[in-house]
C-alpha cells in the first residue's frame, strides 16, 4: 500500500478501507509492469507523464497510441502523491497535474493543448483531429464544451461517491448523491439528444478524439458503480463503438477502471 494512501487512511475508520486499497495497489502494480514493458519498447524524446486513473490521462494514452506516436512512458503515482513534490512542480508540471509533456525540453501542461501542440507538429492523423477548419471546429465545439459539463459532473460524481469515501472513510448523504447524479445526467442527456442526435460518433461519422476524451471520462463513472448503459441506449452503443474502434488501446487504458470497479468492458454493472 502507499504510504500517501496508507496516511490518508490513517485518518479513517471504514472497514471495507484496506481490502479495496489493496485491490488498487495490485492493479496498479500489473498496470505499472505493462507500461514499464512499454517503456523499454518507446524511448523517445517526448516525456509523456501521466497515470491511467485520470481521464485526460487515459484519453491522451489512447490518441497517442493509436496515432502511433513514440513517447517515453512517465507514469506519476498521483496515489502516492508523486506530483506533489517540489521536484515535479519545478521540473515536470508547474500546476502539479496529469497529464502533461516534455517535448525536448518544451514542458506543456492541459491535455487539450498537448493535442493540439502534436496535432500541429503533424503527430495526429488528421481522421483524429482534422486539419480542416470547419471539422475541427466542430471537434473543438466538444473539447471546449466538455470541461464544464461533461468532465465536470461526471468527475464530480466519481470523486464524491467513490474517492472521498475512501479517503476520508465518510460516506456521502443520499441528498447530495442524488443532487451529483442529476446534474451527471443532464449532460449524459445532451450527449444522447444533441451529440448523437444524428451520427454514429460525436462529431460526425467517424471516431475523433472528441470521443475519446467523452469516453473515458463516462468510463470513470464505473468505479462509482454508476451504470450510464441504463437509462441510455445511444451511450450505451456509442460507447461500444469507440471501444471497438480504439481496441487494443482502449482495455489498456481502462484496465484499472475495469479492475476496480469489477466490470470487465462487456459487463453489465
Ligand atoms: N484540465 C486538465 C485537468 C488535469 C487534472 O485535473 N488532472 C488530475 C487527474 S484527472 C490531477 O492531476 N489531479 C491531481 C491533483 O489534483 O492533485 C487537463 O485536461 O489536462
Amino acid at each position: 500500500m502507499s504510504s500517501h494512501l496508507a496516511s490518508l487512511v490513517g485518518l479513517c475508520d471504514g472497514q471495507d478501507t484496506p481490502n479495496l486499497l489493496n485491490i488498487i495497489s495490485n492493479s496498479f502494480r500489473i498496470v505499472q509492469r505493462q507500461s514499464t514493458k512499454l517503456k523499454s519498447q518507446t524511448m523517445s524524446s517526448l516525456k509523456f507523464y501521466y497515470d491511467l486513473m485520470s481521464q485526460p490521462s487515459r484519453a491522451l494514452f489512447i490518441i497517442f497510441r493509436l496515432s502511433g506516436m513514440q513517447f517515453e512512458d512517465c507514469v506519476v503515482a498521483l496515489r502516492n502523491g508523486e506530483h506533489l513534490t517540489d521536484e515535479f512542480k519545478l521540473n515536470i508540471n508547474r500546476f502539479q497535474r496529469v497529464p502533461c509533456i516534455n517535448d525536448n525540453g518544451y514542458k506543456l501542461a492541459e491535455s487539450v493543448a498537448i493535442l493540439r501542440y502534436l496535432s500541429a507538429k503533424g503527430e495526429i492523423p488528421e481522421i483524429l483531429y482534422p486539419k480542416y477548419f470547419a471539422k475541427q471546429a466542430r471537434v473543438d465545439e466538444f473539447l471546449e464544451w466538455q470541461h464544464t459539463t461533461l468532465r465536470l459532473t461526471c468527475a464530480m460524481y466519481f470523486r464524491t461517491i467513490w474517492l472521498d469515501p475512501l479517503l476520508t472513510g465518510r460516506s456521502p448523504k443520499e441528498d447530495k448523491i442524488e443532487k451529483l447524479r442529476m446534474h451527471m445526467e443532464r449532460n449524459l442527456d445532451i450527449i444522447e439528444q444533441v451529440w448523437l442526435a444524428k451520427s454514429e460518433f460525436l462529431t460526425g461519422s467517424t471516431l475523433t478524439v472528441a470521443d475519446i476524451f467523452a469516453a473515458c471520462e463516462i468510463e470513470q463513472t464505473r468505479m462509482a458503480d454508476y451504470d450510464v448503459r441504463i437509462k441510455f441506449p445511444k451511450i450505451r452503443a456509442w460507447l461500444k463503438r469507440v471501444r471497438h474502434s480504439c481496441n487494443p488501446h482502449y482495455d489498456a487504458a481502462h484496465a484499472f477502471v475495469y479492475k476496480i470497479s469489477g466490470t470487465g468492458p462487456q459487463a453489465k454493472l
